[in-house]
């Protein structure tokens, strides 16, 4: 009997309104209809106690010290990475709408220190490939819906894209920069031949951390 093979952590960064979900559901749809185990789920994840009250402040109903909230969304991603591991591990793919990067990049452009918000995203569960949508802010702001939420301003995005650049080109091994600009479509085909050459690749391998 050959050893079970874990499935992959895939993860999509970008700035507000670049294309991530939409890109997430067509990865997962794509490949459940190939009949491979895959999940989605997305950062912050709303629905947990804690989730709950990053959601409010989101939503502009409550207010909270960068620090505090910073740790809110990182322990959101920790409450969860005992599941996360028992799926890959399982051999469920698992596509995530944003991660330790965004937790990163959004707490830099408010000006906290670099080093300070990375701490607390180490040991989790290292992404086995991010795809970053890259666009300039101001064409993302003409997409539907920008500016509902609390960080949807083209200011704040901006800075907020610098620090995608940034860790993006520190961790290019498993990162793939994609213009999101391109159509839903084309971005779809890059992103899906890229994911099923990793599948195979990483599935005898494993999982990594974030050091
Ligand atoms: N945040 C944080 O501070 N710290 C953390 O640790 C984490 C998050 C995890 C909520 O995120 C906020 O939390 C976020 C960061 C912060 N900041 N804000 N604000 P969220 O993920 O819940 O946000 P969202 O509501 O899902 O929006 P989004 O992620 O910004 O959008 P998106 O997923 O990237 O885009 P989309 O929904 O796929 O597409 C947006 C629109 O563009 C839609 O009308 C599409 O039809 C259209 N679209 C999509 N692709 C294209 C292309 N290729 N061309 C043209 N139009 C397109
Ligand atoms: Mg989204």
């Amino acid at each position: 009997m050959s050893p079970l093979k874990r499935g992959a952590l895939i993860v999509f960064e970008g700035c507000d309104r670049s294309g991530k979900s939409t890109q997430s559901r067509r990865l997962a749809e794509l490949l459940k209809s190939k009949g491979i185990p895959t999940e989605s789920l997305n950062f912050p994840a709303r629905s947990t106690n804690i989730g709950q009250v990053v959601n409010g402040y989101l939503t502009n109903s409550k207010d909270l010290p960068d620090e505090v909230i910073h740790l809110l969304f990182t322990s959101n991603r920790w409450e969860l990475m005992g599941k996360l591991r028992q799926k890959l591990l399982a051999g469920t793919t698992l596509i995530v709408d944003r991660y330790s990067y965004s937790g990163v990049a959004y707490s830099v452009a408010k000006g906290m220190d670099f080093e300070w918000c990375y701490a607390p995203e180490r040991g989790l569960i290292k992404p086995d490939a991010v795809f970053y949508l890259r666009a300039a802010p101001e064409s993302l702001a003409k997409r539907s819906e920008f500016g509902e939420e609390r960080y949807e301003k083209v200011e704040f995005q901006s800075r907020v894209s610098a620090v995608f650049d940034r860790i993006c080109s520190n961790e290019s091994t498993y990162w793939h920069q994609l213009d999101a600009s391109q159509t839903a479509d084309d971005l779809h085909s890059l992103i899906a031949g890229t994911a099923e050459k990793l599948l195979p690749q990483v599935a005898t391998q494993p999982l990594d951390k974030l050091s």
